[in-house]
């Protein structure tokens, strides 16, 4: 099991449950008005929002893409301190946005196959931290209703996969808490076995030398970043990874927002 620290945790505690364990939990990191407001926020998109398409998505599953094209409740979550502190220390000074995502898991969904989130880069194990992951409840995550399921301590594996018979540790939390959990630890969406949906969203960052899953250049306007704050347009992906990747004809690529 690993720590569960309380909002006053710091980056470094964070950073130290990621290296033994691959996942750490800080709970109640926003106030149940704020996720509360949040659920709501997503809740409005959700109605607008198909099911997935295969089983990896979750045939009872919904999730909103191209998220910060569609709501600014994650504007602040995605730049809180602690994350940023925690990204600081695990993926080093250069990381960006890849797969901000909001996921409805409904009742009677099966449980997600379990995978690493860097699995989807070619690059063999072991290596250095690629992908770090935040998932943020929205709704109390528990056993019945789909908590995410995670394999304390396979970020270290080199050649395992998990079976029938690895355990797996239930990322039961309260709304309004955060799971971080490294791009090499395998995990997985929970069974729904509850009659509730469950709501939570998870904001993937990735290191700013590797191609992020989602483009966000093209799926967030221009017009609509010129309005967001200098970090998390560095986030969105104008930005470049020293000393020249992601330049735009030859120039920074936040020329692109000043014209
Ligand atoms: O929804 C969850 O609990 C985890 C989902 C996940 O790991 C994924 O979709 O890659």
């Amino acid at each position: 099991m690993p720590a569960r620290m309380n909002a006053q945790a710091t980056a470094d505690e964070v950073a130290a449950s990621l290296k033994s364990d691959g996942y750490a939990i800080v709970e109640h990191l926003l106030s149940p008005a704020e996720a509360a407001e949040k659920r709501a926020e997503l809740t409005r998109i959700l109605a607008e929002t198909p099911e997935g398409r295969n089983d990896f998505e979750g045939f009872k599953t919904r999730r909103i893409y191209a998220l910060f094209a569609k709501t600014r409740a994650f504007d602040e979550p995605a730049t809180h301190p602690l994350i940023l502190g925690v990204l600081d220390r695990v993926l080093g000074p250069s990381y960006q946005l890849s797969a901000p995502v909001g996921i409805e898991i409904h009742p009677g969904e099966t449980a997600q196959v379990l995978h690493t989130d860097d699995g989807i880069y070619p690059i063999a194990r072991p290596h250095q931290e690629l992908v770090l992951n935040i998932m943020w409840p929205l709704d109390d995550f528990t056993e019945e209703n789909g908590a995410t399921r995670v394999v304390p301590g396979s970020h270290l594996w080199t050649d395992r996969r998990p079976d029938e018979s690895t355990p797996v540790e239930l990322a039961t939390m309260p709304a309004g808490s955060v799971m971080f959990f490294v791009g090499s630890v395998f995990h997985g969406g929970g069974a729904n076995n509850s009659s509730k949906p469950r709501l939570g969203t998870i904001i993937e960052y990735v290191s700013g030398w590797l191609r992020p899953q989602e483009n966000h250049i093209l799926a967030v306007p221009r017009e609509m970043v010129k309005t967001l704050t200098p970090r998390l347009q560095e986030l969105l992906g104008y930005n470049i990874h020293p000393p020249f990747v992601g330049n735009v004809d030859g120039r920074h690529p936040r020329k692109m927002l000043e014209e």
